[in-house]
């Protein structure tokens, strides 16, 4: 096992110091990582989410293949085993044995029914933000040798082309280059205030009789209201009804989001550096991303110095600052960039000394501190952040992102997400994507 990186002052006593505090850190994350492992994959948390979720695995992946690249490739594995016929990778594979612990579960979806679902496990027929390419090539860096004496790449490219065909094919609904997501849910920030708008017009109907068992482990004021619950199922049930095949002419969520297809470019130029290991031409990805990274353009709000969502079924932008319109910052030939850098270090975001990245404009009237994607700071999203200050070489506040997400994680038994002033925590504890981010900063300066 590789161990923590040390500091650059290591030879000082603040240096041994801060390596000790990087060896207790990153062994408190090793030990929920352990806690929410399940023989093939890592539970987001045990009690809230007892199933494997999409997006989570990738960044678990991340953290994994710092300290075991074998164990973070069977966590991709996992994931590719719930793959469709069209190429999509399910927001979640159930865990037949807790059904009843989560809602909508397997016997909501019955995946194995639709056709092009797998048979040997019951997914979700929604998806989650596309950053599987990325942890594949990180987890590749990770151990080169050992990736290729399991032939880690040349197993997972071909899936992760064709998840990547899928949405560049059947999700560009409206021929913009973009991805839509078609609930809030492929999202990743459930409720966020982005989807306010066309929430209003998704009846809340649904014919499922709405169950909450998570509401047995978070607050019911920090989790999305029961009004919204009724809309999510509403659309769920109208998406699987149509065998989630992204025909339904009239379906009435198509949003464009910038973090999702910000990923996907990412994702899309991981690609090519996995084609170029491979021997395979890299152009054709290098090309898909440029594509992505022009189409959203269309996104940028001058006025906001952010990117923000569009509604793909009439073109209307939304003109809101949430932490979704900062992520394109990862895609270092950005235009603009320099107006993001602005927005993030203004009153929105990090401007009156947050300590981790809002969720949500802190000058918006509906700001909230403490409620589900509406203004707290989430751990995989100031981590992103930190790898955009990075690569744009603002190193000091990138190394001030890492160390708040490697201490808060830490002092606070790796909650779901953080009061971005006090750090105070919130949603569920021992979160796993937390855990891993926090083990992956302590990693920082190692060769990835
Ligand atoms: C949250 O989303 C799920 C639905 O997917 C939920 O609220 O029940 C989000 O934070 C999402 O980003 C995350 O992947 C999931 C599991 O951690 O929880």
């Amino acid at each position: 096992m590789n161990t923590p990186a040390t500091t650059d002052d290591g030879g000082t006593a603040a240096g041994a110091a801060a390596a000790v505090g990087a060896r207790q850190i990153a062994a408190q994350s090793i030990a929920v990582l352990e806690a929410n492992w399940r023989t093939t994959h890592t539970v987001p948390a045990g009690g809230l989410y007892p199933h494997q979720w999409s997006w989570d695995s990738a960044f678990i992946a991340i953290g994994l293949s710092r300290i075991s690249p074998r164990r973070a490739g069977q966590e991709m594995d996992a994931l590719f085993a719930g793959q469709w016929d069209d190429g999509r990778l399910p927001q979640i594979i159930f865990d037949p044995y807790r059904d009843a612990d989560y809602a909508p579960g397997a016997s909501f979806w019955q995946s194995s029914r639709i056709p092009g679902a797998p048979k040997h496990v019951e997914t979700a027929g929604l998806v989650q933000p596309p950053n599987h390419a990325w942890a594949v090539w990180k987890i590749h860096q990770a151990d080169p040798a050992e990736s290729r004496r399991r032939s880690f790449l040349e197993r997972n490219y071909s899936k992760l082309v064709h998840w990547h065909e899928y949405l560049s094919g059947r999700r560009d609904r409206n021929g913009s280059g973009l991805a839509c997501i078609v609930h809030p849910w492929e999202s990743g920030t459930d409720n966020s205030p982005l989807w306010d708008t066309v929430m209003k017009r998704i009846p809340g109907n649904c014919k499922t009789v709405l169950n909450r068992p998570d509401l047995q482990h978070a607050d019911a004021g920090e989790r999305p209201s029961q009004k919204e619950y009724g809309k999510y199922f509403w659309m769920a049930e109208r998406y699987r009804d149509h065998n989630c095949d992204d025909a339904d002419p009239d379906y009435p969520f198509l949003m464009e989001d910038p973090l999702f297809n910000t990923l996907l470019a990412v994702s899309e130029l991981a690609l090519a550096e996995i084609a170029g290991e491979l021997g395979l031409p890299a152009g054709p990805h290098l090309e898909r991303a440029r594509g992505i990274s022009a189409a959203l353009e269309a996104l940028y709000v001058p006025e906001l110095g952010c990117y923000s969502a569009r509604d793909a079924t009439d073109g209307t932008m939304v003109h809101k600052a949430t932490v979704n319109g900062l992520i394109p910052l990862l895609l270092t030939e950005l235009p603009h960039a320099d107006a993001l850098l602005e927005t993030l270090y203004g009153p929105r975001f990090m401007g009156n000394n947050a300590l981790m990245v809002p969720s949500y404009d802190a000058t918006a009237e509906d700001h909230n501190p403490a409620l589900y994607w509406r203004g707290p700071a989430w751990f995989n999203m100031s981590w992103m952040v930190s790898v955009a200050l990075e690569q744009q070489g603002h190193t000091e506040k990138a190394a001030f992102l890492r160390n708040n997400i490697a201490r808060l994680a830490a002092e606070q038994d790796f909650p779901e997400y953080v009061d971005p002033w006090t750090g105070a925590a919130h949603g569920t504890r021992s979160f796993s994507w937390t855990a891993a981010l926090a083990l992956e900063t302590t990693y920082h300066g190692s060769p990835s």
